[in-house]
């Protein structure tokens, strides 16, 4: 029976060996799949210029025809310039996890069982979480011992379409379907929630949206005044309170204000850390109740920020959040300067959650969308 059901799988995996598309892909410019949200404002752009467009056809579709062909080389720098910045940012990741397993194939020309011992052991010292790891080497075993992975080379190919196809699943259009669209952003202390929804605040913003922020992180000095300077520099408003006012009532306000106000987007701010006696957990439940009274249906997304300096640390932190408030939707923060950028393919594969963006630096514009095969490419590549 055993035998029979490994023959199947055997035989399945020959069968997929065979289609070209299952095969590992080229890497593909970072605009290849946009989100939705992009969609949305290339639409608008569309819109735009074909009421030109019927003024005079001849001339604007020349015009247009330029522009565009401008639009597109300026993308494909673009998309270059961010995926030399990706790539430059996952160096230390790629060190230590794919630069390790190259240590292990050099000079190796077939899979014996000590090749296989040692590859266990940097999967399992690795970043992608015990069970993502133990899943990984399981498949590679179960191939090794039907002659369907016959070399180191193919190995590395088979680990990398694998990684690919976990963090697939992570790109997922993010839909402001909304309005307004209520984010909380939720995460444990100094992961880069403020910093990151100021960022977000700035892309929505250059997407032609009304943004509002809520400043509900009332305990921590100085978090309403670091919100207001990223308000600034994303020219959007924001609602505050004083120090210490209930985080809730904040909430409230912003709702509120944000459906007066008739604007696209709210994103509230929360502490991450709370003063003793204050359950975080409790604290976020009760935001999520007020805020969903505010205006019902609302939160349309608990955002969890992690960061990626945490390694496995991350997957609990999202275990425990996802628990006890259901996240919609991720932020992977710090993917620049870590070594331990690997964890986020065991958050996809043990959370099954959309990766929104990724925080690649500081500034402004280091929030990126997240691109699973720009990130696997830029992972894999020989340094
Ligand atoms: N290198 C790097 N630093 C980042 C990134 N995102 C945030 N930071 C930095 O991380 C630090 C903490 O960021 P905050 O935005 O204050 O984090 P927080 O989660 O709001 O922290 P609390 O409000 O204390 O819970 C700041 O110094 C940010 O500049 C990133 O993608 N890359
Ligand atoms: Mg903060």
């Amino acid at each position: 029976m055993e035998d029979k059901d490994k023959k199947g799988l055997v035989g399945r995996f020959f069968s997929r060996k065979k289609k070209p598309e299952e095969l590992p892909e080229k890497p593909l410019a970072s605009g290849d799949k946009p989100l939705a949200i992009e969609e949305n404002a290339a639409e608008a752009d569309k819109a735009d210029s074909s009421t030109v467009a019927q003024e005079s056809p001849v001339v604007n579709g020349a015009d247009r025809e330029t522009a565009a062909l401008d639009e597109d080389s300026q993308q494909v720098n673009e998309s270059a310039g961010l995926f030399s910045r990706l790539k430059k940012g996952l160096s230390k990741t790629r060190q230590r996890f794919v630069g390790t397993l190259d240590g292990l194939f050099y000079g190796k020309k077939e899979i014996d069982e000590e090749f296989l011992e040692q590859l266990e052991e940097i999967l399992l010292t690795s970043d992608l979480g015990v069970q993502t790891s133990y899943r990984l080497f399981a498949e590679v075993e179960e191939r090794v011992s039907h002659q369907a992975l016959e070399d180191p080379k193919q190995l590395r190919l088979f680990l990398q379409q694998e990684i690919q196809k976990i963090l697939q699943t992570a790109e997922q259009p993010w839909e402001i379907n909304h309005k307004p669209y209520v984010i909380m952003a939720v995460g444990v202390n100094g992961v880069g929630k403020t910093t990151t929804i100021g960022k977000l605040a700035a892309i929505f913003a250059a997407q032609g949206k009304e943004v509002l922020l809520g400043a509900a992180d009332t305990f921590r000095a100085a978090a309403i005044e670091q919100l207001e300077v990223w308000a600034e520099r994303a020219k959007v408003p924001i609602i505050r309170q004083k120090m210490g006012a209930d985080p809730a009532a904040v909430c409230f306000d912003t709702v509120q204000s944000a459906v007066s106000r008739g604007a696209d987007v709210a994103i509230i701010d929360t502490a991450g850390r709370l003063h003793t006696k204050v359950n975080l957990m409790d604290e976020l439940k009760k935001m999520k109740r007020v805020i969903e009274k505010a205006l019902p249906g609302a939160p349309h997304e608990i955002l969890l920020v992690l960061d990626a300096n945490t390694g496995q640390n991350a997957i609990n932190q999202a275990r425990m959040f996802h628990e006890a408030l259901g996240i919609n939707g991720l932020v992977m923060t710090k993917l620049d300067g870590t070594a331990k950028g690997g964890v986020i393919v065991g958050v996809c594969d043990e959370l099954k959650l959309p990766v929104r963006y990724i925080g690649i630096g500081e500034q402004l514009d280091d929030l990126r969308p997240f691109k699973a095969a720009d990130f696997v490419n830029a992972l894999f590549d020989r340094v």
